[in-house]
């Protein structure tokens, strides 16, 4: 059975939300990213990066980086999460994974703390949300006339994107002038799947040290 390395509230919500949806049997590992263990082992053991999420496959081989568990759970399932390889929407959606991995994930990460976490200062929220906001600005046009990331239907983009609109909320971030992103939250939070996740995964640990 396939088994995820998580941490609550974490981009390791992406693919707990895709796991969901698929329907395929799974397990998850909770993990402490304060000291790094899991089930009191040492996590650096599943992945050498120290950092969720990480998926433990069928055939026990550990994979990393979230973009790619998310192609890995949809190329891997019956689900159709995902376009035909080199179809145009299939680059449509390799495009948007990799805008939101590496203009969104990474710059809602503080400089100012040691190693991978969101920000906690009044300083330090203010200057992620200076990078954040015109990127965000970016997919809230994209949305205009739809709920979803592709083809106004549910696909492995967005619960990538839903974790960063969890992020808004966790960082006390505001939606005002991002409605289109609003409404893909509620739209996301009215799915039981995700629902379900939520409230499996519990409360995230505090933004305070
Ligand atoms: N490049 C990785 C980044 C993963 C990442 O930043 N994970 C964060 C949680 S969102 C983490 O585990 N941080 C803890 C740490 O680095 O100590 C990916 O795309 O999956």
């Amino acid at each position: 059975m396939m088994k995820l390395f998580y941490a609550s509230g974490a981009s390791s919500l992406a693919p707990h939300i895709l796991l969901e949806e698929i329907g395929l049997p799974y397990q998850t590992e909770k993990v402490n990213l304060d000291n790094k263990t899991w089930n009191n082992s040492d996590y650096n053991l599943i992945n050498e990066k120290s950092y969720v999420p990480a998926l433990e496959t069928h055939t026990k081989k550990v994979i990393t980086e979230c973009a790619v568990i998310l192609e890995y759970l949809s190329v891997n399932s019956n689900s159709n999460f995902i376009a035909n390889y080199d179809t145009d929407t299939y680059w449509e959606e390799r495009t948007w994974l990799n805008y939101i991995a590496t203009e969104l994930h990474k710059n809602f990460i503080s400089p100012f703390r040691n190693g991978n976490w969101l920000a906690n200062t009044d300083d330090s929220k203010k200057l992620v949300y200076k990078r954040v906001f015109p990127r965000l600005k970016f997919i809230d046009k994209h949305l205009k006339n739809q709920n979803y990331m592709i083809n106004n239907k549910f696909s492995l983009v967005d619960p990538y994107l839903f974790v960063m609109t969890n992020w808004i909320k966790r960082l006390d971030f505001t939606f005002d002038n991002l409605p289109n992103l609003k409404r893909f939250d509620e739209t996301m939070r009215n799915r039981p799947a995700v629902q379900r996740v939520l409230k499996a995964e519990g409360a995230p640990h505090s933004l305070s040290e």
